[in-house]
C-alpha cells in the first residue's frame, strides 16, 4: 500500500472536500464525504494499478465479456479488500462522522438483472484477490435496472440514475476511446475503468464499461443553419445505445436498441484487446490466443465471434480460414439458463440493417460449419439443429453460434450442466463431447461475509484465531469442532439476532413495518419468475393464515415471511404476482385477530445493498424453484454463507450445497427432475385441486372476489395459468410437500440449540461456494492462465 495512514488519509479527505465542493470537514454533506474519501483512496492506489496493468502485459490475459455487471455499492467493498475499513471508521469517528450514513448514501451500480450479472460481479473481486490477469469488460448505462415502488400492490417502474453523485471510482480515458460503425450510423465508444481491489492484495484489476457517444457533440452545420432539434437528435441517437440496461425488446425499435448495445460492446472491446496485443506482439497470427482468452457471459456478447473475424480479415488482412481458427481457440461460452424463451435468437434482416457485414461473415461459418456436419453424415433434419441460422425462419441462433465456434461450452452447477449435457443440448454434446464442462458457480466471501456481516465474520477469525478464511474459505470447515459447543452456538444465535434486529430497523424506516427479531425469518428474495414460485409461497402463506384463523392456538412460532423481487416490466404474470403477495400481506399484517403471529413483508427496490442486510439476518432461506428449472442460484449460497439452512428443491447449486452440508441441516422437499419428467406426461392440476380443500380454499381466492385487481383480469390469468393451462411449473404438485415440510421448520425451529448447529454447520460447510474456487477453476480448466502478482 503506497503510505495510507492516518493523517494523508484525513488531508486527502479535505483536500477533495474543498477543490470539488468548496467545502470544510463541518459542513461537508455525506455524498460529499463519500466522494471525498472514494478519491482519496482512488490517489492511493493508481500506481498499483498501472503496475498490475504492466505485470499483465506479457502473459496471457482472461477477458469476461458481460453485457451486465451487477456491482452495488463500491465504498465499503474497497475498504474491506484494502484492509483498512477499521481505520477509516476511527478516522470517521475522532472527526465527529458517520462512516456509515457515509456508506449508505451510495447508490447502487445496478448495471444488471440479478444472478448472471451478480456473477460477473463476483467474478471480478476474486480475479483481483487470486491475482489472475481478467479484465472485464461490459456497458456504462446511464440507467440501470429500474427502481421499483409499490402503488396499490402494484410494481411501478421509475428510472435508476445511479450517477447522480457522480461515480468516483471510475476513470474516464477519452485517449482509448474507440469508433464503433453500424450500416446506418458512426458512433464513439468511451472506456470508464474501474478499479477492483484484490483482497489484502497489490493487484488492481479493471472492468472496463464503454459508453456510447456521437463522434461530434453536435452537427455545427446542422446547429448553424438553425435546424436546432436535428443537431441533438444526432447525439440523442447515440446516447440512446448505452442509456439503459436491457430496452423492453418485445418490439422492433427495442430489438434494434438491443442489439446495437451488444454490437457496441464486442466492437469495443475487441478493437482494444487487439490494440493491445498489436502494441506488445506486433503483427496478428495464430498466437493471439496464446495471449488472450474470451469468456462468453451467456449469448448476449456472442456477435464478438463474427466481430473478431471481421476484425482479422478486413481491417488486419488475414485469411478467413485462419481468422475463424483463432476464434476457435479463443471463445468459451457460458450458458445460464435452459429456459427457452430466454435463448436468444435474432431475425437475420436485423442483422442485414445494421451490420451486413456481419451477416455476411455468419453465413460463412455456418456453411464452413454445415460441410462438415455432412461429412461426418449428419442428415438434413440433424443439420438443422446444428444450424446456425435456422433454415425455416432465417433466424440466427445465437448459442449455436458460440458452441459451433467456441472451444468450451459450460453450465453453472452440476445438475445444470448434466441437463444440457443430456437433454437442452444433447445433439451437440455428442458432437463435441470434449467442449462440455461444469463450472459451479461461487460468491466472493468479502462483500457476502467479510463486507455484510462483519459480526459473524468477527467471530469467525476469533475462533480461527486469523482471517485467512476470507481468502481460503475452505478453511470454514475448521470450525466444525464447535458445532457441539454450546457456549459457540450461544453466542452464534446471538449475532443473527443482531443482524435480525438491524433488518428489521432498515425495514421499519423503507418500509413502514414493524416486525418482531424475535420471530423466525423466513426470506425468499430473487427476481420474479413463474419458475422461481414466489407464487407457491405466498398461496402457502394465505393457507396458513387462514389455518390460523381457523385455529388460533395453531402450533406455530412467530414468523416473518420476506419477499423481495423485481418483475421484469412487460412480464405480466410476474407482476401479477406481486401485486397477489402485497395483498395477501396487506391482509394479513391488517388482522389484528391473528396478534401478529404471522407477517408478511414484500421488500421494495430488493438489490445488492438490500440483500447485503437480508442474507445475514435470515432463519430460512428459501429455493424452491421447479426442479431442473434454476441453472444454479447464488443467492443461496449467499445465505447459506451466512447461517441458514436452505428450504429448497432439489435443483441447481441447492443440490450441492446439502451435499456439501448434509440433508440434516436443511429442507428438501418437492418433486424431483425425474419425478417431473415422468409426471409430466400424466399431469392434471385438478387432482390435487379437487382433493385438497386447502390447496382450493386459497387458489379460489383468485376469482371467488377475496382480493381485487383493478377489473383487469389479472387475478383470473393467475388462476388460469395454475388450473387452465397445465400449471406449467408443478405448483400444485408440490404444495403439500412444502407444507409438510414448513411443519419439520416449525417443529426443529423449537429446540434453539440444534436449530443453531443447523444454521452453523451450514456456515461451516460453505467453503465450496467461494467464487474462488470457481475462477481457479475457469483458470485451470479453460482459460489455461496463471496466477501473475503484482510485485513492483
Ligand atoms: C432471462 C429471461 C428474460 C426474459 C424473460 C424470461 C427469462 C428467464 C430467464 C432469464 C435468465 C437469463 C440468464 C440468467 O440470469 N441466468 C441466471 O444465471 C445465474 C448465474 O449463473 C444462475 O445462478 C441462475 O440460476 C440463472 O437463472
Amino acid at each position: 500500500m503506497n503510505t495510507l495512514n492516518k493523517e494523508n488519509i484525513k488531508s486527502g479527505i479535505i483536500k477533495y472536500l474543498k477543490i470539488k465542493y468548496r467545502r470544510t470537514l463541518d459542513t461537508a454533506k455525506d455524498f460529499e464525504l463519500f466522494n471525498a474519501l472514494s478519491l482519496t483512496l482512488l490517489e492511493h492506489i493508481i500506481d498499483e494499478w498501472d503496475n498490475t496493468d504492466e505485470t499483465y502485459k506479457n502473459t496471457k490475459n482472461a477477458y469476461y465479456f458481460s453485457a451486465e455487471f451487477l456491482m452495488g455499492r463500491a465504498l465499503g467493498n474497497n475498504l474491506i479488500n484494502l484492509g483498512i475499513y477499521d481505520d477509516i471508521k476511527e478516522i470517521f469517528d475522532e472527526l465527529g462522522l458517520n462512516l456509515n450514513a457515509v456508506e449508505e448514501i451510495e447508490e447502487d451500480a445496478g448495471l444488471g438483472n440479478g444472478g448472471l450479472g451478480r456473477l460477473a460481479a463476483c467474478f471480478m473481486d476474486s480475479g483481483a484477490t487470486l491475482e489472475v490477469p481478467l479484465t472485464g469488460y461490459g456497458i456504462r448505462y446511464s440507467n440501470g435496472l429500474f427502481k421499483q415502488e409499490f402503488k396499490d400492490g402494484y410494481q411501478n417502474e421509475k428510472a435508476d440514475s445511479w450517477l447522480k453523485y457522480g461515480d468516483p471510482w471510475s476513470i474516464r480515458r477519452d485517449d482509448e476511446s474507440t469508433i464503433v460503425e453500424f450500416a446506418d450510423m458512426t458512433v464513439k465508444a468511451v472506456p470508464y475503468d474501474t478499479p477492483i481491489i484484490g483482497y489484502k492484495s497489490k493487484n488492481i484489476n479493471t472492468l472496463r464499461l464503454w459508453k456510447c457517444e456521437p463522434l461530434e457533440e453536435f452537427n455545427f452545420d446542422l446547429y448553424n443553419s438553425q435546424q436546432y432539434s436535428e443537431a441533438l437528435d444526432l447525439k440523442n441517437r447515440a446516447d440512446n445505445i448505452s442509456r439503459v440496461l436491457y430496452p423492453n425488446d418485445t418490439g422492433r425499435s427495442g430489438k434494434i436498441l438491443r442489439l446495437r448495445q451488444q454490437y457496441l460492446l464486442v466492437s469495443a472491446s475487441l478493437k482494444d484487446i487487439i490494440r493491445k496485443y498489436k502494441e506488445q506482439h506486433g503483427a496478428i497470427t495464430e498466437e493471439f490466443s496464446n495471449f488472450n482468452v474470451i469468456q462468453l457471459n451467456d449469448t448476449h456478447p456472442v456477435l464478438g465471434i463474427p466481430e473478431l473475424i471481421r476484425i482479422l480479415v478486413d481491417e488486419e488482412k488475414l485469411e478467413f480460414d485462419v481468422a475463424l481458427n483463432i476464434c476457435k481457440k479463443t471463445f468459451a461460452y457460458t450458458n445460464h439458463t435452459i429456459l427457452a424463451e430466454a435463448l436468444e435468437k435474432w431475425d437475420a434482416e436485423l442483422f442485414r440493417c445494421l451490420f451486413p457485414r456481419i451477416l455476411e461473415i455468419i453465413n460463412i461459418i455456418n456453411s464452413i460449419f454445415i460441410s462438415e456436419l455432412k461429412s461426418k453424415g449428419y442428415n438434413d433434419h440433424q443439420i438443422n439443429e446444428f444450424s446456425i441460422v435456422n433454415n425455416f425462419n432465417g433466424q440466427v441462433r445465437m448459442a449455436n453460434l458460440a458452441i459451433s465456434v467456441g472451444f468450451a461450452v459450460n453450465g453453472v452447477a452440476k445438475l445444470h450442466t448434466d441437463i444440457l449435457k443430456n437433454s437442452e443440448l444433447n445433439n451437440w454434446y455428442k458432437l463435441y463431447p470434449e467442449k462440455f464442462q461444469n463450472k459451479t458457480n461461487g460468491i466472493t466471501p468479502r462483500r457476502w461475509l467479510r463486507l455484510c456481516n462483519k459480526e459473524l465474520s468477527n467471530f469467525i477469525t476469533e475462533l480461527l484465531g486469523n482471517e485467512d478464511w476470507v481468502k481460503d474459505l475452505n478453511k470454514l470447515s475448521e470450525l466444525k469442532k464447535f458445532a457441539d459447543n454450546n457456549e459457540v452456538l450461544e453466542k452464534f444465535l446471538q449475532i443473527k439476532l443482531t443482524k435480525k434486529k438491524q433488518l428489521a430497523q432498515f425495514i421499519k424506516e423503507n418500509e413502514g413495518i414493524e416486525i418482531d427479531p424475535n420471530s423466525l425469518f423466513d426470506i425468499q428474495v430473487k427476481r420474479l419468475h413463474e419458475y422461481k414460485r414466489q407464487f407457491l409461497n405466498s398461496l402457502y402463506i394465505l393457507d396458513l393464515y387462514f389455518r390460523l384463523k381457523e385455529n388460533p392456538n395453531l402450533d406455530i412460532p412467530k414468523c416473518t415471511f420476506i419477499f423481495g423481487a423485481k418483475a421484469f416490466p412487460g412480464y405480466r404474470r410476474a407482476k401479477s404476482i406481486v401485486k397477489f403477495t402485497n395483498d395477501i400481506a396487506n391482509l394479513i399484517n391488517n388482522d389484528q385477530s391473528i396478534n401478529g403471529k404471522i407477517k408478511v413483508v414484500f421488500v421494495k427496490n430488493y438489490s445488492v445493498s438490500y440483500a447485503e442486510k437480508l442474507c445475514p439476518a435470515a432463519d430460512i432461506s428459501k429455493q424452491i424453484s421447479t426442479a431442473g428449472k434454476e441453472a444454479s442460484g447464488t443467492g443461496n449460497m449467499k445465505f447459506m454463507l451466512n447461517g441458514a439452512p436452505t428450504f429448497g428443491t432439489l435443483d441447481g447449486a441447492n443440490i450441492e450445497i446439502v451435499n456439501e452440508s448434509g440433508e440434516e441441516n436443511n429442507f428438501i422437499f418437492g418433486l424431483k427432475v425425474n419425478d417431473i419428467e415422468n409426471l409430466r406426461h400424466c399431469y392434471n392440476p385438478w387432482d390435487y385441486f379437487n382433493n385438497n380443500p386447502d390447496l382450493r380454499r386459497v387458489i379460489n381466492t383468485l376469482v371467488d372476489g377475496t382480493f381485487k385487481d383493478n377489473l383487469n383480469n389479472d387475478y383470473r390469468d393467475l388462476f388460469n395459468s395454475l388450473m387452465n393451462e397445465g400449471d406449467q411449473y408443478f405448483v400444485l404438485a408440490d404444495f403439500r410437500s412444502l407444507k409438510d415440510t414448513e411443519d419439520k421448520v416449525f417443529e426443529a425451529y423449537k429446540d434453539r440449540l440444534a436449530w443453531a448447529k443447523k444454521c452453523f454447520l451450514n456456515v461451516c460447510n460453505a467453503g465450496n461456494f467461494s467464487s474462488d474456487r470457481t475462477i481457479q477453476q475457469y483458470c485451470n480448466e479453460i482459460w489455461h492462465i496463471n496466477k501473475c502478482k503484482n510485485t513492483k
